[in-house]
């Protein structure tokens, strides 16, 4: 059964990989499971029909037979455990694996889009000025701690894992704020995951979106 997952129309990100749809697309070029996107506008995504599937008005949702998915770390992890490849068979490496999945979307991802948020929506507030630099010291704290643990290995525990897929999906979130450049091991960590020709296909997928080119095959 071919799942189709949403993403959106038309991405503010402009197409660089940022909306979590990308998250899934990697998952599942990751396992080599073909998959059907539909497409939805900012207006669609908020129509009860899109609200059925995914109660926030968001996307990514996974759709296959029956089921149906919301949240991208849920998908991922359906998608880890249903195919070979993100998750260790070792049971506690495997729960390990998990922990780094949750460490990724509850531990790094909120404070890195608290401040994502601030810089969109804020900016002309009188307060933003002194706000900016608290968000940053949140971010940075996580990244320092995170840069810590990494230190010179290529993946957070042993193998590539789906911890690593999702928490190189976060730290990409900094991109363009220059802090990430400060941990020199975390850029080298994101541009390792980026390198994986699963992650390739799956970026040029989204941003064919955006283009209207789509890859050829
Ligand atoms: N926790 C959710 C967050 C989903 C989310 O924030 N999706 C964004 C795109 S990356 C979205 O749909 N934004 C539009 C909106 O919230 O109206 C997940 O991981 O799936």
């Amino acid at each position: 059964m071919i799942p189709t997952i949403t993403a959106f129309e038309r991405s503010p990100d402009r197409g660089r990989g940022l909306a979590r749809d990308m998250r899934v697309r990697w998952a599942l070029e990751e396992v080599g499971q073909p998959y059907n996107v539909r497409l939805l506008s900012f207006s669609a995504m908020k129509e009860p029909a899109h609200r059925a599937l995914q109660p926030f008005g968001q996307i990514p949702t996974y759709e296959e037979g029956d089921l149906v998915l919301f949240e991208s770390g849920a998908i991922v992890f359906h998608i880890a455990e249903r195919h070979a490849g993100l998750l260790p068979d070792d049971p506690n490496a495997r729960a390990r694996a998990i922990a780094w999945m949750f460490a990724a979307l509850n531990t790094v991802e909120p404070p890195i889009v608290e401040r994502g948020a601030a810089a969109l929506l804020e900016r002309d507030q009188p307060w933003y000025g002194e706000r900016l630099p608290l968000l940053e010291d949140r971010v940075r704290g996580r990244l320092d701690e995170l840069s810590d643990r990494l230190g010179g290995a290529d993946w957070l525990d042993d193998a590539f894992s789906a911890g690593d897929l999702l928490m190189v999906t976060v730290l990409r979130r900094l991109d363009g704020s220059r802090m990430l450049e400060e941990h020199p091991n975390l850029c080298a960590y994101v541009a390792r995951g980026e390198a994986r020709p699963a992650y390739k296909r799956a970026f040029d997928a989204q941003l064919a979106v955006f283009t209207g080119n789509p890859p050829p095959g």
